[in-house]
């Protein structure tokens, strides 16, 4: 096992590797920008590096900054968590070419179904079921009538690197679809300097379905089971559940079966998630894969008490899987709630500074995970996520009930949070008797019922 890690990564996942690296006996080296000097993730670990100022670009994203912090530490390997590095195949090889292990897939792995024209055209080859559409990108107008007219309208345009909803269209006529052609390739080009798009039919009122895997350098792959992540705005996660309350224990078999497929095919090392869009007819279609631990992993660590970043550190130190896929068992279910420093009376804007009190709830079935405390100071710098309230109980109706006693007795005063729009969701008949689909959370809650138009000023 390694000696020596770098958490490349602040906030609640800097806490979750550095508490992982202490169960296994390995030194933690926490970095840094000047924004996070007073972060609590800074005492949990061995060695701390300022790394650069608070931008990120200039400390959490700067590769050399890093890469020299690495070097001066003396590690063997860099778990970049997730957001930042997380999926930059050039940092990946950066890395391997500096002899310092990536905590993730190969460089390979991450180009590979980082591009998502790459990943669909994986899929397609592995025959894991893909929406219907064009067979590689789309190379001109013509190209996209033909495909359009063979599928069927409406269509959606996607940028081969586009990812949290950039760089995609919805076209319900030629007319349309000649506009969403031209406008998702400028803002891909802007955004990505990569302007390739293909096109998939539209799928209406989804389920957002992912699984997660493991895979380990000796290409053997397990499945952990699904998520359900439906409940979104503006494609950030506020809710995730495992397992989903939308599949049956023979749907749930072959998504996770698929799953394993697009991962073999993509010969996938340590952890992922391939996800797929769920239609009303209860088909799924796979749609990405996120070569990254992810925000809501800590559900499935739940569900099937494994511990995901342990695991993550042993595939990268080369050793293979200790269970077999037989040996994975989901028992009950769990939720996750994202508190978010937001304001959802004035659009979800951040709501950074003093955190005055901080009592995070606790009692049977609940787990926080938070590197927030009363006394802290939420920069403005980064994502406003300020920790993950998770509940596990025998059955959904035990964990939403659990949910909602936990969310009551948050106390969090100082920044506005979404507390107060995750209870209402939680108690939404919709979301009890799961009905709700990824428009959920913009049809119902657009507008929160709970803020009269005199308190929106
Ligand atoms: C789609 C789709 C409908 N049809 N693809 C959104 C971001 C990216 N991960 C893929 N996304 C979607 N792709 C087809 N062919 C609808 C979405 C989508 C969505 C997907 C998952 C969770 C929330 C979503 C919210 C809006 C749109």
């Amino acid at each position: 096992m390694f000696r020596r890690v770098l958490v490349a990564n602040r906030g609640e996942i800097a806490q979750r590797i550095i508490r992982a690296c202490r169960e296994l006996g390995i030194e933690t080296v926490a970095v840094y920008s000047e924004a996070d000097a007073d972060a609590i993730y800074l005492r949990q670990a061995d060695e701390t590096i300022c790394i650069g100022p608070a931008a990120s670009a200039r400390s959490y994203l700067d590769v050399p900054s890093i890469i020299s912090a690495a070097e001066i530490a003396d590690v063997e390997a860099i778990h970049p968590g997730y957001g930042f590095l997380a999926e930059n195949a050039h940092f990946a090889a950066v890395c391997q070419s500096c002899k310092i292990e990536f905590i993730g897939p190969s460089p390979e792995t991450i180009a590979a179904v980082g591009n998502k024209a790459q990943a669909r055209a994986i899929a397609i080859a592995a025959g894991v079921p893909v929406v219907p559409g064009s067979d590689g990108t789309i190379p001109d107008e013509e190209t996209a009538l033909r495909v359009a007219q063979e599928i069927g309208y409406p269509v959606m345009v996607k940028a081969s690197s586009g990812g949290g909803g950039r760089g995609m269209r919805i076209a319900s006529n030629e007319p349309s679809l000649l506009n969403g052609l031209h406008s998702a390739k400028a803002e891909a080009l802007a955004a990505f300097g990569d302007d390739t798009v293909y096109l998939e039919k539209f799928v209406e009122h989804p389920r957002h379905i992912e699984v997660q895997i493991l895979g380990d350098k000796e290409g053997k792959i397990v499945s952990l089971g699904e998520r359900d992540c439906s409940i979104q705005r503006r494609h950030q996660k506020l809710i995730e559940e495992a397992p989903s309350p939308a599949l049956t224990s023979e749907m749930r078999a072959r998504i996770c079966a698929a799953a394993v497929k697009m991962a073999e095919a993509s010969n996938y090392h340590n952890a992922g998630t391939v996800e797929f869009l769920l239609d009303q007819n209860g088909d799924f279609f796979f749609i990405e894969v996120n070569a990254r631990i992810q925000v809501e992993h800590t559900v499935t660590e739940l569900v099937t008490g494994i511990d995901l970043i342990k695991e993550q550190l042993r595939i990268a130190a080369g050793y293979p899987l200790r269970f077999t896929q037989d040996e994975v068992v989901v028992r009950g279910h769990a939720i996750e709630c994202r508190i978010n420093a937001e304001d959802p009376a004035r659009d979800f804007q951040p709501s950074p500074g003093l955190v005055e009190a901080f009592v995070p709830p606790g009692g049977p079935g609940v787990r926080v995970d938070s590197h927030c405390y009363s006394g802290y100071r939420i920069p403005p710098n980064y994502d406003s996520m300020i920790g993950k309230l998770l509940v596990h109980r025998g059955s959904r109706e035990e964990a939403i009930r659990t949910m909602l006693r936990a969310l009551d007795e948050f106390v969090i005063e100082g920044p506005k949070t979404t507390i107060p729009i995750l209870r209402d969701i939680l108690d939404h008949s919709d979301f009890k008797t799961s009905v709700h689909d990824t428009g959920f959370v913009e049809r119902y809650f657009g507008a929160h019922p709970a803020i009269s138009p005199r308190e929106l000023g």
